[in-house]
């Protein structure tokens, strides 16, 4: 029997609420954008990716789709060439724009991973195998997620409050713990700092200490300390933090941090792709890296990924943006089959209010998802809600990420200055 090839492939661009997350760079603007990538093949069958969904990144993926005709989906080589092929007869190398906070200077990577994960996501369908069995198989068949928590306002301005109300003080930050743990069950929370000085976000992190003293504590200000303060929060937060993530922007800089510290740093911004591995690693800058799919060119590359910061003796943790339940679905199958993704991923999932999968596959039990055992990822779209999210991608004017612009409209004298403190 010959192969299925690659018969058609369509990029749809959605839109879904989003609450006022604040961060180092500004704050969420009231709608996330993604795009779902269907790559259909011959044979009748429909493979997902889920990705990024800036202008700049939808023109890269709508010039690789129209490409990808007649490709074996098993050929991931053959589709990582094209993708190659097709981004190297463009102009400008950035990636999608990630609110501002990452300098991402190849577009391969992010371009070829929806891609990549809907071929996987065919093979399974093909094989009858879910993808974490595609993958070398699950080491797991629940995966355990952290709580992500936000500073935030009550709701964007000019709509009304939002469901989560407001969290600007430690005590307003438990009530948003307590409402992740008793809602979803998360046995590990995570808070976005680099937004209130430092001294208040270690007083939630303690508030959160004493309110959950069982559960593993994370803080990230995605770079928003300069390296003195990042050492005075470590020595403030030892023993109380799992590990702190980017205190500090660069290598040097994690490295400088590293040297005076014992308690594990943790980055998603200064090794992001392959070719700072190696620096990192010489450095001592980092303990965990935190592994991304939709960034590092798909699940084989986060694999690769795995495979080297195993041989380097780092850990290696998930992180996350705004996203769907495809991509959940994705991450969910990488972190089964992925042994030494010993922490809770990351999921900004319980921020969003809409999703266009079917129910039922990815549902939370004690801040865990079961692995779906179905073919390929598992998971199905509900074509209503994809029309829905999409028509809301054609209505809400955003066309890309912009946490500062933004913040601007509110807060015009806002700065981004990413040592702030
Ligand atoms: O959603 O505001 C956010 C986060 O700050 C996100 O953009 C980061 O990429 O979650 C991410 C992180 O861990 O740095
Ligand atoms: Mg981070």
């Amino acid at each position: 029997m010959s192969p299925s090839r690659i018969s058609r492939v369509v990029v749809t661009p959605v839109a879904f609420a989003d609450p006022p997350l604040l961060n180092v760079v500004g704050v969420h603007q009231p709608w996330a954008l993604r795009a779902i990538v269907e790559v259909h093949t011959d044979s009748g069958l429909v493979g997902l990716g889920e990705t990024y969904a800036d202008e700049a990144h939808l023109a890269r993926l709508s010039a690789v789709a129209a490409s990808l005709g007649g490709i074996d989906p098993f050929d991931l080589a053959a589709v990582r060439r094209v993708v190659v092929d097709v981004l190297g007869r463009e102009t400008g190398g950035a990636g999608a724009s990630f609110g501002g906070m990452l300098d991402v200077k190849s577009a391969v990577d992010t371009v070829h991973s929806p891609f990549e994960v809907a071929c996987i996501d065919l093979q399974g369908h093909e094989t009858g195998r879910p993808v974490s069995e595609v993958l070398g198989g699950r080491v797991r068949d629940s995966v355990p997620f952290s709580g992500y928590l936000f500073y935030k306002w009550a709701g964007h301005p000019g709509l009304p409050d939002d469901e989560w109300g407001e969290a600007l003080t430690p005590e307003q930050l438990v009530a948003q713990a307590h409402r992740m743990v008793d809602g979803w069950g998360f046995g590990s929370l995570k808070l976005k700092g680099g937004v209130l000085p430092p001294s208040e976000e270690c007083d939630a992190i303690e508030a959160l200490r004493d309110a959950f003293p069982d559960l593993p504590l994370r803080l990230d200000p995605n770079g928003g300390w300069t390296v003195d303060t990042s050492v005075a929060v470590a020595s403030r937060l030892s023993g109380v933090v799992e590990y702190l993530e980017d205190p500090t922007p660069g290598i040097e800089g994690m490295a400088a941090v590293s040297a005076r510290t014992d308690v594990p740093l943790a980055t998603n911004m200064c090794v992001i792709a392959m070719e700072h591995l190696p620096l990192a690693i010489a450095a001592d800058a980092v303990q965990i890296v935190l592994s991304d799919h939709h960034l590092w060119g798909g699940l084989r590359r986060s694999q690769l990924l795995a495979g080297i910061t195993e041989t380097w003796g780092l850990g290696l943790s998930m992180h996350s943006n705004s996203h769907l339940g495809v991509s959940l679905a994705a991450m969910t199958h990488l972190a089964a089959a992925s042994p030494t993704l010993t922490y809770a991923c990351d999921t900004h999932y319980p921020w969003k209010t809409q999703d266009l999968i079917k129910p039922g596959v990815l549902s939370f039990s004690d801040g865990a998802l079961s692995v779906p055992t179905g073919p390929g990822l598992g998971v199905e779209l509900d074509r209503d809600m994809l029309g829905l999210l999409h028509e809301q991608y054609l209505e809400c004017g955003v066309r890309r990420r912009e946490d500062t612009v933004y913040m601007r409209t509110i807060q015009p004298d806002f700065e981004v200055n990413t040592t702030r403190w």
